[in-house]
């Protein structure tokens, strides 16, 4: 078994995450516009926590997975400055503190400092991969969202996402599989609350 068949194995939860009703209505045009600048600056105080975490896995993880995760965590850097850059454009207030959701996902990650790497690793790949296929699902995206759709569907972070499979396969060969089954159905559950946490307070 290889990761990229997890998603199967949990098809419910796995659409919930990726079909979820903020993305239809991105891909509609009918996303409340406090919803998203919402779910905006969330993203932007996760993918802080995201490299803090991705930061201390690429302490402990193997010799074969350091180039990704040095990469991948790059990556998130340039992210951040692209929320500022977006930030400034939108007038979005970057201070917020984080809702529960947010602050939820927070401690899973640092969570999962406490597990064997292969499963860290497979939890890492499967929330930018749920990532991935949430947006493309609401790809191309209506006007406003666009270029935000097109940012996180770009080639180079789906490339990024089949790296990050193939390293946690590699290290998973030697370990537990099962035991990286839990923290993948985690992700997703936390990607669920994510998008509600927007979404619910404008429905
Ligand atoms: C990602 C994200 C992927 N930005 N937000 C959530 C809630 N889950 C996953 O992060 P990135 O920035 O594409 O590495």
């Amino acid at each position: 078994m290889s990761v990229v068949d997890l998603p199967t194995r949990h098809a419910a939860g796995w659409d919930r995450a990726t079909r979820h009703p903020f993305l239809a209505a991105v891909a509609a045009g009918t996303v409340p516009e406090a919803a998203f600048r919402t779910w905006l600056v969330q993203d932007y105080l996760f993918v802080g926590d995201l490299l803090r975490f991705q930061s201390r896995l690429l302490a402990r993880a193997p010799r074969a997975a350091q180039a990704i995760l040095v990469a991948g965590a790059a990556a998130l850097v340039d992210e951040l400055a692209w929320f500022e850059k977006v930030a400034v454009e939108e007038g979005l207030d970057l201070s917020a503190t984080r809702l529960p959701a947010t602050a939820a996902y927070d401690r899973l990650l640092t969570g999962l400092d406490g597990v064997p790497v292969p499963e860290a690793l497979t939890a890492l790949w499967a929330l930018e991969r749920v990532y991935l296929d949430a947006w493309s699902f609401a790809a191309p995206g209506a006007e406003p969202y666009r270029d935000f759709v097109a940012h996180w569907t770009t080639p180079e972070f789906a490339a990024y996402v089949t790296e990050l499979a193939t390293v946690a396969d590699e290290a998973l060969a030697g370990a537990d599989r099962g035991a990286a089954e839990p923290h993948f159905v985690a992700v997703v559950e936390a990607e669920i609350a994510f998008w509600d946490m927007a979404w619910e307070p404008a429905s």
